[in-house]
């Protein structure tokens, strides 16, 4: 990196907010042609061909076989929970976006929270046998900031069970490992394209399938459970995305590389740089990863001067608004905390997590001014 801040300029600056992330946008001049083809048709929603062309874009895309999209990704895990009518209890992680456990109480289903892993934050799969019972129907893992689970571990303990795996992969829009797409995984994987994310519909998300069967149901399911004009198979939701969001995803997909691209970069400008820090650490990315750098996490530790949250302040005060993702942890929300798996005893991993991590802002548009910005101004409130 070859761009720098002495202390002087950085205080001269008139500082531009930097928010964690920022949406990612097709040029405009290229989705209104997307826009004039549906206002000429008048199809604006129920499956027309803007969503086709999406669902066969995407899975082309992203190397998978089947996958419905949906209106969001949590709509997406609610579905997916219901395609494959899982009840009783779910293992999950309580280190995550309240979307996940939100998805299990909206089916009936008791969430089960088993520790995180230290190097990845994502679901232990050491812990989860402990937390079976004969109630358990589920494991619902996350991809934690798109960071692979332990895929095949996870599996073993699910086929030894007979266990549903159902990947929360919000974060995981074109990760992939030694074996290829990381969406491949388990028995569902559920994404999201919200705003926020690598990969954006405005509002969006998938359910990747491994057969055409599973892939028919989960459209009966978005669709209030009609099969045609007069069947319904099933008490299904609105979870539909309409044309226009789908559209707008075909014409975000010619530019998902180039910022998949920019991310990487950042990424590796915050790892070189940040090493010279003391007290802040870098999740590791994994080696055999194909990364997607969906945000950008950072522990600050003990030997750091400030408490992560006098960080966090510390960076606000400069205009610069990192996120606390995921604190407080999803077990500590009033209506899971009275669950009794969500004692912090039973969750030391995830507890300590919650308290040190802090995402940095990480998106395409960001400069190489902007990062070094970011961790000067972390570098100067370390002295
Ligand atoms: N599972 C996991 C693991 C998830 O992380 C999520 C969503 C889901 C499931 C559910 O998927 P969806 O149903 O959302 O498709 C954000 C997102 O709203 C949420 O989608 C995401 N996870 C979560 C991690 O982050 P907030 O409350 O932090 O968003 P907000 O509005 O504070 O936005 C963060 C920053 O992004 C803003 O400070 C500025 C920027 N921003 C945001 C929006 C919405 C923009 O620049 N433009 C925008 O339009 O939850």
């Amino acid at each position: 990196m070859n761009a720098s801040l002495s202390a002087e300029s950085l205080s001269d600056l008139a500082l531009e907010r930097i928010y964690v992330t920022q949406p990612h946008l097709a040029p405009l001049e290229e989705f209104l042609p997307y826009l004039r083809e549906i206002w000429d048709r008048k199809i604006l929603s129920n499956g027309g061909p803007f969503h086709e062309q999406l669902e066969q874009a995407l899975c082309e895309y992203l190397g998978v076989e089947h996958l419905a999209l949906m209106s969001n990704g949590t709509l997406g895990l609610v579905t997916a929970l219901q395609a494959h009518r899982i009840a009783g209890e779910v293992i999950t992680t309580p280190y995550s976006f309240v979307a996940t456990a939100h998805s299990l109480l909206w089916n009936g289903v008791q969430p089960v929270f088993v520790d995180v892993e230290p190097t990845t934050l994502n679901l232990d799969p050491t812990k989860i046998e402990a937390a079976i019972t004969p109630q358990t129907t589920a494991i619902m893992p996350v991809h934690c900031y798109g960071h692979p689970c332990d895929v095949a571990a996870i599996q073993r303990i699910a086929d030894n069970y007979n266990l549903k795996v159902i990947y929360d992969a919000a974060h995981a829009f074109g990760v992939e490992t030694a074996s290829g797409s990381v969406l491949k995984h388990g028995d569902l994987s559920v994404m999201s394209f919200h705003a926020t994310k690598v990969f954006n519909t405005f509002e969006g998300g998938a359910i990747v399938c491994p057969d055409a069967r599973t892939k028919q149901r989960i459209d009966h399911l978005k669709n209030f459970g009609f099969v045609d004009e007069t069947t319904v198979v099933a008490s299904g939701i609105n979870g539909k995305m309409s044309e226009i969001n789908a559209a707008f995803g075909l014409a975000q997909l010619r530019h998902v590389d180039a910022a998949l691209a920019r991310r990487r970069e950042i990424d590796e400008m915050y790892r070189t740089t940040l090493s010279h820090v003391p007290g802040i650490r870098c999740l590791s990315k994994g080696t055999e990863t194909v990364a997607n750098c969906s945000y950008f996490p950072v522990l600050v530790e003990a030997d750091f001067p400030l408490s992560r949250d006098a960080l966090y302040e510390y960076l606000r005060k400069h205009e610069i608004y990192a996120r606390r993702y995921f604190y407080p942890l999803i077990s500590d929300f009033p209506m899971y905390r009275n669950l009794p798996s969500a004692n912090r005893a039973n969750l030391p991993v995830a507890s300590e997590a919650a308290l040190k991590v802090l995402c940095l802002p990480i998106y395409p548009a960001l400069s190489d001014m902007d990062v070094v910005r970011v961790v000067e101004t972390i570098a100067h409130a370390g002295r």
